[in-house]
């Protein structure tokens, strides 16, 4: 894993500056703002204080995606690499001793992924919940708002945001509390009200978090970098409570910071869900709060991602050039890459018969369905 670390732009409780509003533009080119450099991380372990707050902050790990029980073809399943960056997560969590982890949402990929998945899921959390960190989940749109119910869950240091609620923490002789809640359809008009069902204000601490699985006006996505602005499921900016040490949020699949007067924090997805996240980095953040800082330290993890290779042959004319270059360019792929050639019609037998020789099992075509014979 490798780790990019940076201060969370814009003061806590201070007014940003037209500055940092440039700088969090440019977070949406990349992670080029990241130092790569390995001394970075030294140096967070070094100057970090043993009092400091830590706290992992993860989501999106969509349980169950492309996990069939009982596979129909022997192509290459993407469900394991979100088994094994789930896992990764709480391994790193439990191995550095974090104070607290948070999932922010779509945990599972479906509402009615098998009760097999369920399990495998549950009993990883329960053994890292023995460890004696506590865990704090957001419910995301994916599982409906709602987690699959297991007595698992009620485990003391398993918490689950049911409805707008907030957890208490006494951590190193300080407290942290953590407000969130479920996944919300029209999230514009309902948001103040369920920030305020939460009832943070009801509890002192030292440090506030607040938590939900939602996309911000502002937030980027996809490789033409689509902006959320305003609509039904976009919470706007001025309606952000102000009071928070920072705001975690999953959904938005790629890592980004919003250096909002409260900052948002999305982690993004533990692993590609689709094309459209090819070029992005996965991974998880790390949030660090102490007494001397305003701001919280963030810290972001990459973790291994699936490489997604596009092929576009939808230009061929001559099925013998398409397989000329496909046969080319695919002698430099990593064995593991997920292949998705573009056609403009569906492939002679022959000519996919050949395509699966020389990309087996990792090819995936993409074209107009076949005209149906009765249509045509
Ligand atoms: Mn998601």
């Amino acid at each position: 894993m490798t780790a990019h670390v940076r201060e969370l732009p814009g003061a806590v409780h201070k007014p940003l500056s037209a500055i940092a509003e440039s700088n969090f533009k440019n977070n949406f080119r990349g992670i080029r703002l990241y130092p790569r450099h390995p001394a970075l991380i030294l140096c967070i372990h070094t100057v970090s204080c043993p009092m400091a707050i830590r706290v992992v902050f993860f989501s999106d790990s969509h349980l169950g995606f492309d996990y069939p029980v009982r596979p129909r073809s022997d192509r290459a399943r993407r469900g394991p690499d979100f088994f094994a960056n789930f896992q990764r997560v709480l391994d790193h969590a439990r191995h550095t001793r974090a104070d607290l982890v948070i999932h922010g949402g779509d945990f599972f990929f479906s509402r009615k992924v098998d009760s097999s998945i369920v399990d495998t899921a549950y009993t990883s959390l329960l053994e890292f919940a023995r460890s004696g960190i506590p865990i704090a989940i957001v419910p995301g749109n994916h599982e409906g708002s709602v987690l699959p119910p297991s007595l698992f869950l009620n485990h003391p240091d398993i918490h689950v945001f049911d409805r707008p609620r907030t957890f208490r923490f006494d951590i190193k002789n300080e407290r942290l509390v953590v407000s969130g809640f479920p996944y919300l359809r029209n999230v514009r008009v309902g948001f103040s009200t369920a920030v305020r069902a939460c009832g943070n204000d009801q509890q002192q601490a030292d440090y506030r978090l607040l938590c939900f699985h939602h996309a911000v006006e502002g937030a980027v996505v996809g490789p033409g970098n689509f902006t959320f602005r305003e609509a039904g499921d976009v919470i706007a900016r001025d309606d952000l409570p102000t009071g928070f040490d920072a705001i975690l949020s999953g959904h938005i699949h790629r890592h980004q910071v919003l250096a909002y007067p409260t900052p948002v924090v999305y982690c993004g997805s533990i692993e590609r869900t689709s094309f459209a996240e090819k070029n992005e980095a996965k991974g998880f953040c790390e949030l660090t709060l102490h007494r001397a800082s305003p701001i919280p330290r963030l810290v972001f993890h990459e973790l291994p991602a699936r490489p997604m290779i596009d092929f576009d042959g939808r230009g061929y004319r001559q099925a013998a050039k398409l397989l000329d270059d496909f046969a080319r360019r695919s002698s430099h792929w990593q064995i593991d890459a997920i292949v998705r050639l573009r056609l403009k019609s569906y492939p002679e037998r022959r000519l996919r018969r050949e395509l699966e020789r020389l990309a087996p099992g990792i090819l995936n075509i993409s074209c107009p369905y076949p005209r149906s014979r009765a249509a045509g």
